[in-house]
């Protein structure tokens, strides 16, 4: 796990004009009420993963009255973000003690099984979409005032009383989402897993589109910027709600630190303020994110306001190179995020996604008929294009290498095809080499493999990148997935960045790119 970074000196600049334009953006969350489908009977034991070994209607639920000990699991079909009510009502003799109830709300079967009292991952349990209730008078209403991300609530009586028992009615609750619409016309492909790869990215956008782009609405709720550069992609091809992604660019433009830095996450509670993280590759990320939106839209005014925020973190990104035109060593600390996997040495990337943000930065350059940028950052970019292959290629194993110990990995490769270091030609070549290889450090979150799809798609191999949507995504939906998750490792499904797979986010916004790639390069 690599160390969080806390930055000592943290000098945060609010830009008044850009934090009031995105104020005006803010959207009305649309609301849509949503109701429990069935009751489902769980086998735990024995089972790696929970099985589900019967099913009733869910109007058996007013039905059952509940002793100690005894617990309904509600499905509600499938994945939403909202908030939920019940009636709590008693049977039997004068209620004379509380109900003490438990309720666990779980976006995937498996987190209903796993004992929370076990947790011991780095990240707060409070995650953990999980209350303990006391009710002291029945009958009563129960309006949980918590948004959860969820398919399933279980609810678990953990005491009445021996004269009473608890019967729960009218479960109830109200999804919530910027767009309106939950479904989009689908997509062309001949192949169902495609149609349904395409349906669950959909799904896991628009649950993860709230007052921002979030990542996750489970964990962590929060805008991220790698997360948002790839959302809004996924967005112009679907939902298409421009106004949001022009109100996370000023928001991100609006809310900088130190010496300008762009942060890689915000906070929107109790007030807006940014995360004291920064992310080099993220914040480098932002110049894409802005030209993607200009290009889409045409808006030269935010164009124009917003055109010296990118600048400035190209600027930041140069001021770390060293002597050699490198990007020194960080791996040890969550300074250069590119991928979670562990053990992943990052320092290659960092200097592949300098030279990508540089191109981009030439191109918003050129819109802003800013030709002594443009040329200063070509100049630039000739520079480390060279120091990337004089300090990281490897002739001898056709590869390119990072840190100090020469590590190969897939990330590495993935960003220096994507910085164009090499010709379409030799990237190919490259990353053709690189499946035959299958170097040791893979790769594991959605995230780094849309770029690893991007690169195939850019080194003609369109085809091929089809095949590993179809390996990779498919196999979440064939595991399950009504939304795609934060992270999926074919080789070690229990994965967690985190210490536990508990808190994993399973509708996480950097997932849903395969309806862009499907939309963009397949129709
Ligand atoms: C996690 C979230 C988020 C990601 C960062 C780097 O906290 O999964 O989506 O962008 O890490």
């Amino acid at each position: 796990m690599a160390s969080i970074c806390i930055l000592d000196e943290f000098e945060v600049h609010k830009n008044e004009k850009f934090l009031a334009i995105a104020e005006q953006l803010k959207p009305e969350l649309y609301k849509k009420e949503i109701k429990p489908v069935s009751l489902l009977t769980l086998e735990t034991k024995g089972h790696p993963e929970p099985v589900i070994v019967d099913s009733e209607p869910i109007e058996e639920l007013s039905r059952k009255q509940l002793k100690r000990n005894e617990s309904v699991i509600m499905d509600f079909g499938n994945h939403h973000v909202g908030y939920v009510t019940l009636d709590l009502v008693s049977a039997g003799s004068h209620q004379d003690a509380p109900a003490y109830i438990f309720l666990k709300f779980a976006e995937r079967l498996d987190e209903l099984a796993a004992d929370s009292n076990q947790y011991d991952g780095w990240l707060s349990r409070s995650w953990i979409q999980e209350e303990h209730i006391h009710v002291d008078v029945l009958p009563a209403k129960l309006e949980l005032p918590r948004r959860y991300a969820f398919r399933y609530l279980e609810i678990k009586v953990i005491d009445v009383s021996p004269k009473y028992s608890l019967v729960i009615n009218n479960v109830t609750g109200t999804s919530v989402s910027a767009v309106e619409r939950e479904e989009i016309q689908s997509v062309s492909a001949k192949e169902p897993i495609l149609q349904e790869i395409d349906k669950v990215s959909i799904r896991t956008l628009r649950n993860c589109m709230q007052l921002v782009f979030e990542d996750g609405p489970k964990r962590d709720r929060r805008m991220w910027l790698g997360d948002l550069r790839l959302q809004a992609r996924a967005n112009y091809k679907t939902f298409h709600n421009t106004d949001l992604v022009k109100r996370c660019l000023y928001l991100f433009g609006g809310l900088t630190f130190n010496e300008g830095k762009v942060p890689a996450c915000l906070f929107l509670e109790p007030e807006l303020e940014p995360d004291d993280t920064y992310l080099f590759d993220y914040a480098l990320l932002y110049g894409s994110v802005l030209l993607d939106y200009y290009e889409e839209t045409k808006d030269r005014e935010t164009l124009e306001d917003l055109y010296p925020v990118a600048i400035r973190q190209i600027e930041i990104g140069m001021s770390y190179l060293n002597e050699e035109n490198i990007v020194p060593d960080r791996s040890g600390e969550f300074w250069c995020f590119v991928d979670w996997g562990e053990g992943l040495n990052t320092q290659a990337a960092s200097l592949a996604i300098l030279i990508y943000s540089m191109r981009y930065g030439i191109r918003l350059a050129n819109y802003m008929e800013d030709e002594k940028t443009a040329a200063w950052l070509a100049e630039k970019m000739e520079i480390l294009n060279k120091s990337a292959v004089e300090h990281f290629w490897d002739e001898e194993q056709q590869l390119f290498v990072s840190g100090k110990d020469r590590q190969v990995s897939w990330a590495t490769q993935v960003w220096m095809i994507l910085a164009r270091v090499f010709d379409k030609k030799q990237n190919q070549k490259l990353i053709l080499h690189t499946i035959e290889v299958n170097p040791r450090i893979r790769m594991v979150t959605p995230y780094m493999y849309h770029h690893y799809i991007d690169a195939l798609i850019r080194s003609d191999e369109k085809e091929r990148a089809l095949d590993e949507m179809k390996r990779y995504w498919g196999e979440m939906v064939r595991d399950g997935a009504d939304t795609f998750w934060e992270l999926y490792n074919p080789y070690n499904k229990f994965e967690s960045p985190y210490g536990s797979v508990a808190v994993n986010s399973f509708c996480h916004a950097w997932s849903c790119t395969p309806t862009y790639f499907l939309r963009k390069f397949y129709v």
